[in-house]
């Protein structure tokens, strides 16, 4: 092929967050250039330099793959629209504006909405995506006989992902996510997402959250079990939710899955009680309950799919973590001394309990960084220790503190991440695995947690990474986020989405990201094809790849968490 020299003339290469800056945020661009050549911030419209800088050159680091330097504007506060030049080269049109990541925040919560299983997804909510109701039959315990054994209602909740499974770990850890931005930042929950709730006098992260908080009470057997998961046996072929009739399963209970729930309806109780006494109380028994059970019952009670189940399994070697979490929930719930009339004869001794077994060994929170997930929840144990009003008093000052230092220690390696990173993005080559912008949010979440603790701005500008990269300054530049960005998700592994036949993807769906580990077929077979070695690069927008581009709940409230946090 014949190219003429001005043809062949590489041009520099801008990766950037596509929804733009806030005013008073950080703002950086990072450029293909390798050099430290001088960089202007020009305004879109007239051409004339608003503000000049040096770009900042990074050794190639080889989660990116690729030579680049660093733009740094932070300090040019003006909004308006604008473009970066570099020598001649222009980036393409950005803007720094008060609002940036409003609509973004609000689409990250109304994603949920469209999760709802057990209800018909109706036009004045949905829009064009409506469905009928789906998944309202009984479901049968596994492995009992049809003919003789008690079936159970257990409609309602979201489904978990592309996939029509409801699996108690994931949902009650989304939950909580949803719950802990509510009450760390409710600042900045007052908006609506035109929901059937909305308007009730509840914030509709809240109104949201119950939807699945119903559906897990639906899930607790009377002796303070939990099922881990209604399922189908298989997962449903690519259709439309309404469409998938094979019966539902409930699987057995697993020690995991009562912990979670513990934690999540007792702190659920505490929060709730301010707008529904009644189901708070509710709530409370029920988390009462399983922490009854679990007390009873030190003994770990895994998980592992049956031979004829194919559905996700969400296991986990061990159950501390969510025990030390569900202890501490318990911990705050009675600090409130909401209920008081619901505490059983034994409440001392059970206090005595919690505080020896799940506290015992100086609080070990065994936290490890993806600590915000299905799979650790040491996390959420950290934040409930340490953003309970009088803390010292409720936990003790050795806990408190042995929490503060887990918690900073996992900041304090975001940080490090970031600092050895040439896109800043707090992620290590491990990190890269399915579901990679959890691993990124869990970074986020542990950034934001230490900036509402310490008020150190690094711990802010380290959550900002985190969204810069979900939403673009990545090497594909692109935005995870389905409907925010100029190139972003639309073709995700999502069961109704590929369904449906609409063209258009419904906005707020974050996909789970950039996957080296190569585990699913077409993922594999497209990122070897396309010479993907980078693991920033291993991604590919298309809903065949399962391991690359499906959607989560808990993939969707991190986000929100973080997103929420920074609007
Ligand atoms: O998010 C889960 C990821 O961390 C695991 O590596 C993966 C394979 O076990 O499973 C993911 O969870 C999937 C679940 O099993 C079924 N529903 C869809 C979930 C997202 O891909
Ligand atoms: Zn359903």
């Amino acid at each position: 092929m014949q190219t003429t020299s001005k043809q062949s003339k590489q041009t520099t290469r801008f990766f950037f967050n596509l929804l733009g800056f806030l005013p008073q945020g950080p703002k950086t661009i990072i450029t293909s250039e390798d050099h430290s050549v001088p960089f202007s911030l020009v305004d879109a419209q007239t051409g004339g330099v608003c503000y000049t800088g040096m770009l900042t050159a990074s050794p190639v680091d080889l989660n990116a793959g690729i030579a680049s330097s660093k733009a740094d504007f932070t300090n040019y506060t003006v909004p308006g629209t604008y473009r970066l030049k570099v020598g001649k080269d222009l980036s393409p049109v950005f803007s720094i504006a008060e609002h940036s990541y409003d609509a973004l925040t609000g689409d990250l919560l109304k994603m949920f909405y469209f999760q709802r299983c057990g209800c018909a997804l109706t036009e004045k909510y949905a829009g064009v995506f409506t469905h009928a109701a789906c998944h309202t039959s009984r479901a049968l315990p596994y492995g009992e006989d049809p003919a003789t054994a008690k079936t159970r209602d257990v409609h309602g909740g979201w489904h978990d992902a592309g996939d029509y499974g409801r699996y108690v770990t994931p949902g009650a850890i989304t939950v909580s996510h949803m719950l802990y931005a509510y009450e760390l930042f409710p600042n900045k929950f007052d908006f609506t997402v035109n929901i059937p709730e909305t308007g009730n006098g509840t914030p509709d992260v809240l109104n949201e959250a119950r939807y699945e908080l119903d559906w897990l009470l639906r899930m607790q057997l009377s002796d303070g079990r939990v099922y881990h998961k209604v399922t189908t046996a298989n997962h449903a072929p690519i259709i439309m939710p309404e469409e998938d009739d094979s019966p539902l399963i409930l699987y057995p209970s697993s020690s995991m899955a009562v912990a979670m729930f513990a934690a999540v309806t007792l702190q659920a109780a505490r929060i709730y009680h301010a707008f529904d006494e009644p189901y708070a109380r509710k709530l409370f028994k029920a988390g009462l309950k399983s922490l009854h059970f679990l007390l009873k019952h030190p003994e770990f009670i895994p998980f592992r799919n049956p031979k004829d189940c194919r559905t996700g399994e969400y296991g986990h070697p061990t159950d501390r973590d969510q025990r030390l979490w569900a202890g501490a929930e318990y911990l705050r719930a009675l600090a409130t001394g909401f209920f008081t009339a619901e505490l059983p004869k034994d409440a001392d001794r059970m206090e005595e309990q919690v505080r020896a077994r799940f506290f015992g060994n100086m609080c070990d929170f065994t936290v490890k960084k993806d600590s915000f997930g299905w799979h650790q929840a040491g996390g959420m144990a950290l934040l409930s220790v340490l953003f309970c009003p009088d803390s010292e008093t409720v936990f003790g000052h050795v806990c408190f503190d042995m929490a503060k230092r887990y918690l900073m220690h996992n900041a304090d390696a975001a940080l490090n991440l970031r600092e050895a990173s040439s896109f800043d993005v707090p992620m290590s080559r491990e990190d890269y695995t399915w579901g990679s912008n959890l691993s990124l949010m869990n970074h986020g979440m542990f950034a934001v947690a230490a900036h509402l603790l310490t008020g150190e701005e690094e711990y802010r500008l380290c959550a900002f990474d985190c969204l810069d990269y979900l939403l673009g300054r990545n090497t594909l530049n692109f935005s995870y986020v389905s409907g925010h960005g100029a190139n972003s998700l639309k073709d995700p592994h999502n069961r109704p989405t590929v369904a449906d036949d609409i063209e258009e993807m419904i906005p707020g769906f974050v996909a789970g990201g950039a996957n080296c580990t190569f585990r699913d077929p077409t993922a594999k077979s497209l990122l070897e094809q396309q010479g993907r070695i980078a693991p920033m690069d291993c991604y590919v927008d298309d809903s065949r790849c399962y391991s690359l581009n499906e959607i989560a709940i808990y993939w969707n409230s991190a986000a929100l968490f973080v997103a929420a946090y920074l609007m």
